[in-house]
């Protein structure tokens, strides 16, 4: 069990027997091979032999019965005339039912079909064998996962090896696994990738690449998953030669035309472009004083002959904004670069917005520019690599934390306003949306670069289709594929992963203040000292006597006033904001009470120890795992809870020490800075090693540590 099988294990399910119509053909209805309907057949060939050790012949009809019927609506309508519930189905959606003879499975489609297909199968894979018949369609239609690989086939904040897409300057030879990755996100319904890094290299566009570019969605096709691209803004001039690459000028906007013609032709279904621009450095239609919109409408322009659509980061903002100013806020950057640019997109623009108003952080507000856009389509960008959440070196299980932002209510016009009914499309009535989420698999066996955190891919994916899916039952859905039906496996992995958020955000930043995590470069390991004085940070504005980031509209940055009136009145008043925003909104003394009666600072103290001590528990909870589970997987995971417990104390002491030091204010429990059964490594006799000044000074207890 290396984990290259994720979820579609399809291992033997107990009381196999007890499945009634263990069917005795599979019937794929016009199905030409490589479409999505072939690979539905070939995929429920393969998963009966696996859960049933059953070998099922594939035809295109056929009467030998029971059969598992596998087509688009149009081709079962010719096949076998009515088909009532076509009504009531949407793009990609799809009908399953295993009340008649036959199980039946009607894609709107040809993706819906093999979605229908994956559905089937993951039922009996987690041995889930009464009779259903259903339609089910997707909350949205853009559900696309983004890759940040680059051409030399590093991965710009990927933590599972280098890339599958790109090695030495060009696309892959070798798609197999591109094949594969393909096939996983097909199983959880997504829909699009795009492949390469925001940060986008021109050289993706030199001809040898682009005849790659045709490689890799071929390997893609027959899963129904359409490749997407990152462009630089600046390749008409820096890849293309010419002396200007403002978006209003005719022979840019000709080279673009031309560029997309010729990437059309080798992947005539790409699904579109995704462009960061004018952000950390990256080119942009500001450097012509052109607007956002000019630029996306430029690129919307080029793709849309062929159908394509341009996914335009919101992420806009200038690293080298000046903290000086007090009202300079980069949680407003989003909303003052895009609020009078509603409307001016064109159709098959979608602004793409990360789930807060900064940066994927361990707690954030809804970004307040999901409530100002409603004249222009909108996406929100989430993360499955864990960027600012431990680097999948901890386990933090995600969907808790989308779950929220999901679910939060704007309340534009102070009606109902879901962000993911915003996103959808419906709140505003705009005719695409949808879902992005930076996933970074790279070549390692568990694609992830760990066992755990593939629960957040699959919970991505089923959040996309269905964000009223609730958290929990979808990690009993991964654990069961994944692990298979021990109890005792379910239990504990559940346990740990509804509490690993949580434990995260106590022992990492919390009260809102965010991930204190270094900012300058790792986005790893504690360093609250980096969050102030640069444009990167998310500022703490800690001194000794307070702390927190004054956002209000009143006294602060206004951050607050970006929100629809109803949210803007709970997040300027300090007595309704939530505790776990108070420092997002508001800047306060250490000696703050909380709305639980304790003081900010000892919030702090108290959380940072609550959350280490519960990653000491995952340790043993997944020792008790021991025999129940695979001996490869069972290792791999144990290394790195072991690795989260002692970092979680990292975490927690460097906190702890620093507020103290700033703050002089000592912990009611008298822990901070005492640890008597502690031995410093340091104070040790040493022979071969000797000591030096860590910086920063408080990730190591005694600010040193030996080499
Ligand atoms: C930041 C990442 C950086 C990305 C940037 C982005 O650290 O690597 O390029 O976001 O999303 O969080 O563009």
């Amino acid at each position: 069990e290396d984990g290259s099988r994720a979820w579609l294990r399809y291992a033997p399910v107990p009381q196999a027997d007890n499945y009634r119509s263990h069917p005795s053909s599979i019937i794929a209805l016009n199905s030409t091979k490589s479409s999505p309907v072939y690979t539905a057949g070939q995929e429920l060939q393969h998963g009966i032999k696996g859960i049933f050790g059953k070998q099922l012949g594939i035809n295109g009809t056929s009467n030998s019965r029971p059969a598992i019927i596998v087509g688009t609506v149009d081709a079962y309508r010719k096949a076998y005339g009515n088909f009532d519930e076509a009504d009531g189905l949407e793009e990609d959606g799809f009908f399953l039912s295993t009340e008649g003879d036959n199980v039946v499975i009607v894609g709107q489609n040809e993706r819906g079909a093999l979605y229908g297909a994956f559905d089937y199968l993951s039922r009996l894979a987690q041995a889930k064998f009464s009779t259903v018949s259903y339609v089910s369609n997707p909350h949205a239609p853009i559900r696309w996962v983004n890759q940040w690989d680059n051409m030399d086939g590093s991965i710009e904040r990927g933590y599972a090896g280098p890339s599958i897409f790109f090695q030495n300057g060009f696309v892959v030879t070798n798609t197999t696994r591109v094949a594969e990755y393909a096939r996983l996100l097909a199983s959880i319904r997504i829909n699009g990738i795009v492949i390469n890094n925001v940060n986008a290299n021109v050289t993706l566009l030199s001809s040898r690449n682009m005849d790659g570019l045709g490689r890799l969605a071929d390997a893609m096709r027959p899963y129904g998953v359409q490749l997407g691209i990152s462009l630089n803004f600046a390749s008409p001039q820096t890849f293309g030669g010419l002396s200007t690459f403002d978006p209003l000028d005719p022979a840019v906007d000709a080279w673009w035309a031309n560029i997309t013609d010729q990437i059309y032709t080798r992947v005539p279904d790409m699904a579109g472009y995704l462009v960061k621009a004018n952000s950390e450095g990256q080119p942009g239609p500001l450097t012509y004083n052109r607007t956002l919109a000019d630029g996306a409408n430029m690129f919307a322009r080029a793709t849309k002959p062929h159908g394509g659509i341009v996914m335009f980061r919101a992420f806009v903002y200038d690293n080298h904004i000046n903290e000086t100013n007090w009202k300079n806020d980069r949680a407003n950057a989003a909303v003052d670069f895009f609020k009078d640019l509603d409307g001016k997109f064109d159709d098959n623009v979608v602004v793409q917005i990360k789930y807060g108003p900064i940066d994927f952080q361990v707690r954030e507000p809804a970004s307040p520019l999901f409530s100002t856009l409603r004249k222009t389509n909108t996406a929100i960008e989430l993360q499955v690599t864990q960027e600012y959440l431990g680097q999948q070196c901890h386990l933090v299980y995600l969907a808790p934390l989308w779950k929220e932002i999901l679910e939060f209510d704007m309340k534009a016009d102070d009606r109902p306003s879901k962000v993911k009914d915003i996103i959808s499309g419906e709140r505003f009535s705009r005719p695409i949306g949808g879902f992005a989420a930076v996933v970074n698999v790279g070549t390692n066996a568990t694609w992830l670069g760990s066992h755990l955190a593939m629960s957040n891919l699959y919970a991505y994916g089923i959040m996309a289709w269905d964000p009223a899916a609730q958290s929990e039952e979808v990690l009993g859905s991964w654990i069961r594929l994944t692990f298979g039906f021990n109890r005792d496996v379910m239990d504990t992995i559940t346990d740990m992963s509804m509490k690993s958020w949580p434990a995260y955000e106590n022992y990492s930043g919390n009260l809102g203040i965010q991930t204190l995590t270094d900012i300058l470069y790792t986005h790893f390991g504690p360093n609250p000292a980096s969050q102030d004085g640069n444009g990167w940070g998310q500022w703490t504005r800690a001194d000794s006597f307070s702390i927190g980031m004054d956002r209000t509209v009143k006294n602060g940055t206004g951050n607050a006033g970006q929100y629809s009136p109803a949210v803007a009145q709970v997040y300027e008043n300090i007595n309704t904001t939530p505790d776990n925003l108070l420092l997002w909104f508001h800047h306060v003394n250490y000696t703050q009470r909380l709305k639980s009666g304790k003081t900010a600072i000892q919030h702090f103290y108290d959380a940072h120890y609550e959350g280490a001590a519960t990653a000491q528990t995952f340790v043993k909870q997944w020792e008790s795992l021991q025999g129940k589970i695979d001996a490869e997987r069972y290792e791999h995971v144990l290394f790195r809870q072991t690795y989260q417990a002692g970092h979680s104390l990292v975490w927690r002491d460097s906190i702890n020490q620093f507020y103290y030091n700033l703050s002089q204010i000592p912990d009611e429990a008298k822990r901070v800075g005492n640890h008597p059964y502690r031995i410093e490594a340091e104070k040790m006799a040493l022979s071969g090693y000797r000591t030096y000044a860590v910086n920063p000074f408080h990730t190591a207890s005694g600010y040193t540590a030996i080499v």
